[in-house]
């Protein structure tokens, strides 16, 4: 297997995607019988779905809670963690998933592009995001207090970017000045476990390139998106990864 030889003058971005939990347990979105398979995207993922329902949002989240809540960090984790530790600010991790298993594993330099399902903030004021790991029954929405203490009737929603929502400009702003920096030196792009479909995550390889960065991709099969890497490692990341770096 090629290797990714990172000396003092290496700077590393990693991109992951929901493939990077599978072997923890967590279903992925788009692979069959995902996530994605029970429920259309609209009806659960995006502000008009939870306007709409906020029950069967809050269903859906709070059975992704339970179910995360009971996964562990596995060796692809692991392995982000370790390089972290070697690399300090030369590293960044900037991940898709809202599971925290990279946060367990260890990582602090740490972007959750799309949000975190242990936590919620009130749909109508700006209390919040605050850690939640409360699976809330069916049939239940839970209401904020800041608003009822103000005689105010407010919901609580997961602290998750849904489809259509922007994403947070601080965590783009955050990744666009690592890879300027990463560009004046030896610059590794990685992304791992994703279908490479949703943007703009899915867009930061080819920024990334367009910055001189060497690509590489770690997937169990090759997405659409294949072909904007310079590497493809076909393989679980999980076991990829442990082995793929070689820091010198
Ligand atoms: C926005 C939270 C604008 C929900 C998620 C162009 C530019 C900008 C936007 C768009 C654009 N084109 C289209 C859009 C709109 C949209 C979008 O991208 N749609 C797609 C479907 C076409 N984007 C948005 O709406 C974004 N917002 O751009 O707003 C804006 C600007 C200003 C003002 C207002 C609005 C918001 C996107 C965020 C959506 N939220 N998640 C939740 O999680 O509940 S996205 C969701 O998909 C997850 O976060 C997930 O991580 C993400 C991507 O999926 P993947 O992680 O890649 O997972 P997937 O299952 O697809 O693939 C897994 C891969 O792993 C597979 O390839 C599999 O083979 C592999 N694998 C499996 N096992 C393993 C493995 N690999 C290795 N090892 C294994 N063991």
């Amino acid at each position: 297997m090629e290797r990714i030889v990172v000396d003092g003058d290496t700077r590393v971005l990693v991109l992951t995607g929901a493939g990077v939990s599978a072997e923890s347990g967590i279903p992925t979105f788009r692979d069959a019988n995902g996530l994605w398979e029970n429920h259309p995207v609209e009806q659960v993922a995006s502000p008009g779905g939870f306007a709409a329902d906020p029950l069967l949002v809050w269903r859906f989240y709070s059975q992704r809670r339970e179910g995360a809540s009971r996964c562990r960090p596995n060796g692809g984790h692991e392995a982000l963690a370790k390089l972290e530790a070697a690399l300090g600010d030369r590293f960044l991790l900037a991940t898709q998933n809202v599971d925290g298993l990279h946060r367990d594993a260890g990582n602090t330099r740490l972007v959750e592009m799309h949000g975190n399902l242990f936590m919620s903030r009130c749909a109508m004021c700006d209390y919040g995001p605050e850690e939640d790991r409360t699976v809330y029954p069916a049939g239940e929405v839970p209401g904020c207090a800041a608003c009822h203490g103000r005689g105010e009737f407010g919901i609580l929603r997961p602290h998750i970017v849904w489809f259509g929502e922007a994403l947070d400009p601080a965590d783009l702003y955050r990744i666009e000045a690592f890879m300027r920096a990463a560009a004046r030196g030896r610059f590794v792009f990685l992304a791992a476990g994703t279908s490479g479909v949703v943007y703009p995550a899915a867009g930061l390889v080819d920024r990334a390139r367009a910055m001189g960065a060497e690509t590489w991709l770690v997937n169990l099969d090759p997405p659409d998106n294949v072909g904007a890497f310079e590497h493809f490692v076909r393989g679980r990341s999980g076991e990829v990864l442990p082995t793929l770096f070689d820091v010198v």
